[in-house]
């Protein structure tokens, strides 16, 4: 078996299929891309979109998060998906609101911040061990722009998120006391969930407003402890119980 993950460093949902894949024990490669550069190199390697995370599984391309939980499952039953069909369910409709609205918000805020700060930007250029990082911080501001462009990262948006954030923690937290995420094994909802949360954490503000919940809990068993991110947003955005 040959697998072969595309990831970019700062990426919380190639995060997300790196710990997949080590959970299932499925040997594989993981291969770093410049991010930025990411999206024509994907699709110079044949991939339909420029997102990861993206995998090689034996000569078959599979793209995002989802689609890869669910290409480990056929391989390797029973580890990322319950096997009682209840429970596979609200496994899976966790997972897919992890995905689709909760995954997008840290991405969001970063870029954001990326379009408008450059030393955010040389920090992201040290963390992808990329040279000349100050330099780069400079030459990548239109392209930081674009990025923002690509996923609505505008101020209102982000101001909305900012405020929908206790409401979205709550429902993190609200899937861990039913018992569908943050039991002894993690499942995939764990990993889509508790890696955005791990991204939400390195942002000094809002670190003090998660820490004490049990999202953040689920965040360390799953991900680890989150290395602070030089993320910072208008004060006058932030949600009550955020540092300002
Ligand atoms: N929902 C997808 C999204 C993946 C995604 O958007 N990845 C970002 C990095 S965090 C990316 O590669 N974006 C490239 C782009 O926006 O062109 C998944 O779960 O895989």
């Amino acid at each position: 078996m040959q697998a072969t993950l595309f990831s970019i460093p700062p990426s919380h949902p190639a995060l997300a299929a790196k710990l997949m894949l080590r959970h299932v024990g499925l040997e594989h490669r993981v291969v770093e891309l410049p991010p930025g550069l990411h999206p024509p190199v994907l699709r110079a390697r044949g991939f339909r979109r420029g997102t990861v995370p993206a995998m090689i599984l034996n000569g078959r391309k599979i793209q995002g998060t989802t689609a890869i939980s669910r290409a480990l499952d056929e391989l390797f039953p029973g580890k990322l998906f319950p096997t009682d069909t209840n429970a596979r369910a609200r496994v899976e409709e966790a997972e897919a609101w992890g995905e689709r609205e909760f995954q997008p918000v840290p991405r969001r805020i970063f870029r954001w911040v990326l379009a408008r700060d450059a030393d955010a930007r040389a920090a992201l250029a040290r963390e992808s061990k990329m040279p000349l990082a100050n330099l780069q911080a400079r030459a990548t501001a239109p392209l930081a722009r674009r990025f923002a462009a690509l996923v609505g990262a505008t101020d209102e948006r982000v101001r909305q998120d900012l405020e929908h954030l206790p409401e979205m923690l709550d429902r993190v937290d609200r899937y861990i006391a039913e018992g569908v995420i943050g039991g002894d094994t993690p499942n995939a909802a764990d990993f889509q969930i508790a890696t955005t949360v791990h991204a939400l954490m390195r942002f000094p503000q809002l670190r003090p407003m998660i820490d004490e919940r049990p999202a953040a809990e689920l965040a360390r068993r799953v991900v680890g402890e989150p290395a602070q991110a030089p993320v910072r947003v208008p004060e006058e955005w932030l949600p009550a119980g955020a540092a300002k």
